[in-house]
């Protein structure tokens, strides 16, 4: 019986020969991976939990923006589990060697979950910036619609076969990804002198942060038309991605929850400056 099912396995294996095949990975590669997947579960639910339960802590202005990025990492965790049991059912581990068992390992539960978790990234960076209503919808619209473009034609290289075919949609994504680092460099930048000075140089830091953790994904999209093959790119492309998305959000929603913080006690400080008969008039 068990030597019917690792024939069968194996057969599939050879058939599976593609670019990021999971059967080019060594035991320990399979592992190593599993456990990054796990690594990433279990930061997403903590940050989830922690963002949540704090959110009381700021000014209602900018809850929001926290309940957001604790939304961001709740999307986050339940599709690491996702990822982890798909990548758990795809292979198994016989007599030393990772063999394939066919179901697959589904690569699109990275990209719906980016597609949900990057608009709401970037409204996040709006919402705490507290610009007027008008800017701040048309703002998280261009950007939102811009990132979502970004992951969708980033989706058909990632599940290519050929290396080509990985090549021409980079350079397809990279176009609205372009867009949406130079609307933040540019754009961003008139509202971040505005900024109360307690807080500029964080929401500088929290524009850096975005523009720094993203770079890093087109990078790793790119490591396996770099030389890097076999097992080595599935491991350099799985983990890549997973550390990146603990900057992009775990990180980053951090970050968010501090600028929120300390936005509420310059606000308080402003408004108890403010003269009693102003104060009455308000
Ligand atoms: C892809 C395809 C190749 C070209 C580019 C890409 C960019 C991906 C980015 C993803 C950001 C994800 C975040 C997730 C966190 O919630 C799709 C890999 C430019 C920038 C921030």
């Amino acid at each position: 019986m068990e030597s019917a099912d690792t024939c069968s396995l194996s057969i599939i294996n050879e058939r599976n020969e593609t670019m990021l095949a999971i059967e080019s990975l060594s035991v320990g590669q399979y592992g190593f991976i599993g456990n990054a997947f796990s690594f990433g579960l279990a930061v997403m639910a903590s940050t989830t939990l922690f963002l949540w339960l704090m959110k009381s802590q700021v000014a209602p202005a900018y809850q929001m923006a926290i309940t957001i990025s604790g939304l961001v990492t709740a999307i986050a965790a339940y599709h690491y589990l996702q990822i982890m049991l798909s990548w758990d059912n795809a292979a198994t581990v016989n007599t030393g060697q990772v063999l394939v068992t066919g179901e697959g390992f589904n690569r699109a539960y990275r990209y719906v979950d980016w597609l949900l978790t990057v608009p709401l990234l970037l409204i996040e960076l709006i919402l705490v910036m507290k610009l007027s209503n008008s800017e701040t919808l048309s703002r998280s619209v261009k950007l939102g619609g811009a990132a979502a473009l970004m992951i969708v034609l980033g989706y058909p290289g990632e599940v290519a076969e050929s290396a080509g075919t990985r090549a021409i949609f980079w350079v397809l994504s990279m176009i609205p990804f372009l867009y949406i680092v130079r609307e933040l460099v540019v754009g961003l930048k008139e509202s971040i002198s505005k900024q109360p000075d307690a807080v500029k140089g964080l929401i500088k830091g929290a524009a850096y942060l975005v523009i720094a953790s993203w770079a890093f994904y087109p990078v790793v999209y790119l490591l396996p038309l770099l030389g890097i093959s076999g097992g080595a790119a599935i491991v350099a492309v799985e983990t890549g991605y997973t550390i990146a998305d603990i900057v992009a959000k775990a990180v980053f929603g951090l970050l968010i929850f501090t600028i929120a913080m300390r936005k509420s006690v310059a606000d308080a400080e402003e408004a108890a400056k403010q003269p009693k008969a102003a104060k009455q008039t308000i």
